[in-house]
């Protein structure tokens, strides 16, 4: 089974959790669009739901395929949340962002009594923090809020380059307008103090841990689709 095949079983798994009539935040990335395309051929057959999504990208996918969509601001409780990540760990802590759209896919999944996660095994890991840690940022004050978060860092003990995203061509910008830094830390054994720590940073928009959020994550590998709870 190719990667992408792992990533249809997950998000098969996962549309198995919605109900017909559900409020439904729907997430960013290459899983989340394989779970698009499987919701909108449910609601072809006759499934409503109202759909909110957590990017620009999303949303313009869920228009193209027929997806009825909401705002935020039109449905501020929703039932569940569908999205990817980055990298999750075996007490469903999350680092995500690396599609730029963490800020939104944030408040979406606080605004949701339940988030399924949907990924494939490459995405378990033991400790977070492979995956280099997006963190969304103000644009006025970069090297300060650079600076700042380095002393965060290091004061968990934590090294690693902090690189703008897009730096080298054209800075990246996010849906909401902000800048994202990545963090390439290797591993961050206290998420929960590195997550408090950079929420005090008042350059810091949001960060890419998501901790106490998932629910659930379908996990795909070759063996087929396992759930974690
Ligand atoms: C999104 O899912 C992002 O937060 C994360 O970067 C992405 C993972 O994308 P993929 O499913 O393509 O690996 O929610």
């Amino acid at each position: 089974m190719d990667a992408r095949q792992m990533k249809i079983k997950a998000a098969e798994a996962a549309l198995a959790h919605v109900e017909d009539g559900m409020r439904l935040g729907i997430g960013t990335g290459s899983t989340a669009e394989e779970f698009v395309r499987l919701l909108a051929e449910k609601v072809a057959d006759g499934l409503r739901i109202q759909g909110v999504p957590t990017s620009e990208r999303t949303a313009r996918l869920c228009l193209e395929l027929g997806v009825p969509l909401k705002s935020l601001e039109e449905l501020p409780e929703l039932d569940l949340t569908i999205d990817g990540a980055d990298e999750l760990d075996a007490r469903l802590r999350l680092i995500k962002g690396g599609g730029g759209a963490l800020l939104r896919e944030k408040i979406v999944a606080a605004a949701s009594r339940k988030m399924i996660v949907i990924a494939d095994e490459t995405k378990v890991v033991e400790t977070l923090g492979r995956f280099p840690l997006p963190i969304e940022v103000n644009t006025f004050g970069l090297a300060a809020t650079r600076i700042a978060i380095e002393k965060v860092a290091s004061a968990l003990g934590l090294t690693g380059d902090i690189v703008l995203r897009g730096a080298a061509k054209e800075t990246f910008m996010t849906d909401g307008g902000h800048y994202i830094f990545d963090a390439s830390f290797g591993r961050i054994p206290d998420a929960e103090a590195l997550s408090n720590r950079l929420h005090a940073i008042p350059g810091v928009v949001e960060h890419g841990l998501f901790i106490n959020l998932a629910s659930a994550a379908v996990i795909a590998g070759p063996a087929g689709a396992r759930m974690l709870t």
